[in-house]
């Protein structure tokens, strides 16, 4: 028996829409790494929950100790480097894979840094930046945030740890937020100090990142929402967006989320391990959709 003849009534529309649909645009949050093992923000268990974002992930927390900045971020990427991407994140890179091959288009943005939907095969765009890149510190007003490895102004440096004096420093101590290594041998490079290539509180995304953004945003005829918050903006913003021209908006989420309200068509609720690839498995055969119909 096929696995979808358990499929609710909803399940079946937004399988269908997306089965008709020209260009899917997919956006991202922590929740679909989650399963992998990777901390969220908000929620349970929740990097926020832990320490206040001003104190690790904003201009000025760097500024302040750069330090305990870079303990967070080498152990983050110390975390990702051990983790495996799930069945939710193969399931995106599948059905990007799939539209491509079909001749149509599937745009994933993504607020997640840690690379698991490239290692799945997708190409997200990355709207937050990369855990795995760097490039040098500067104050906000003098740094226009590139993503553009080309540019010379981001590189990728995969080394972990990220500089010896960092090794095997572990999780930040939230009960005495101090960084421990000395500023010198923090990463550097020509005498000028690194910083993490991540979009902090307070910064800019990408003008053209943004721009391509928008341009998916404004064309695409379903965008499915999936392990996101959607608190932070300008993401947050992106439901609402898509669904003032009347275009459905499908949320896959573990918890409800306020920004579902009055925008989302179809909500499910769940892990995103389980219910993407139900949603997103190829429908091989016209009949498919038609036999789950029968079942309900
Ligand atoms: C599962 C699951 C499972 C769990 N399956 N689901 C307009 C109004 C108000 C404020 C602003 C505004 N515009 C801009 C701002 C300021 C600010 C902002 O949004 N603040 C809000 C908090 C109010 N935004 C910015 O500063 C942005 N810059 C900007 O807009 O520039 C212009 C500007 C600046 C200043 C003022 C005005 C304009 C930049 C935002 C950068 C965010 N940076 C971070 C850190 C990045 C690097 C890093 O990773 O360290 O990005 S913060 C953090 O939050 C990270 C995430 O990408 C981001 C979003 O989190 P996400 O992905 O939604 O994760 P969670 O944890 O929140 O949610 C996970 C969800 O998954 C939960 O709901 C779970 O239920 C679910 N889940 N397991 C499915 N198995």
């Amino acid at each position: 028996m096929n696995r979808f003849l358990m499929a609710t009534p909803s399940m079946q529309q937004c399988r269908k829409a997306l089965a008709s649909a020209k260009h899917v645009v997919f956006l991202t949050g922590a929740g679909i790494s989650a399963e992998s093992g990777i901390p969220t923000f908000r929620g349970a268990g929740g990097l926020w929950g832990t320490y206040a974002a001003q104190d690790l992930a904003t201009w000025e927390a760097f500024e302040r100790d750069p330090s305990l900045v870079w303990e967070f971020y080498n152990y983050r990427r110390e975390v990702v480097s051990k983790s495996k991407p799930n069945p939710g994140h193969y399931a995106i890179a599948q059905f990007q894979q799939r539209m491509v091959s079909e001749g149509k288009r599937c745009t994933v943005i993504t607020q997640n840094i840690d690379g698991l939907l490239q290692v799945a095969g997708c190409s997200p765009i990355e709207m937050h930046g990369s855990l795995w890149n760097i490039k040098v510190a500067a104050p906000p007003d003098r740094d226009s945030f590139k993503f553009c490895l080309e540019e010379g102004v981001v590189w990728e440096d995969r080394a972990h740890p990220i500089c010896p004096a960092l090794a095997g420093k572990g999780q930040p101590d939230a009960a005495r937020l101090c960084g421990s290594v000395p500023v010198p041998d923090l990463p550097h490079r020509d005498g000028l100090l690194l910083r993490p290539a991540v979009v902090w509180f307070g910064e800019q995304l990408d003008r053209r990142t943004t721009a391509t953004i928008h341009a998916a945003l404004d064309t695409c005829d379903l965008l499915l929402v999936a392990g996101t918050s959607g608190v932070v903006y300008p993401a947050a913003g992106y439901a609402a967006q898509v669904a003032r021209r009347n275009v459905p908006v499908a949320i896959v989420n573990l918890d409800p989320i306020d920004t579902a309200d009055g925008v989302a068509r179809w909500v499910f609720t769940g892990m995103g391990g389980t219910l993407l690839p139900q949603l997103l498995a190829p429908v091989t055969d016209g009949k498919e959709l038609e036999a789950e119909e029968q079942v309900q």
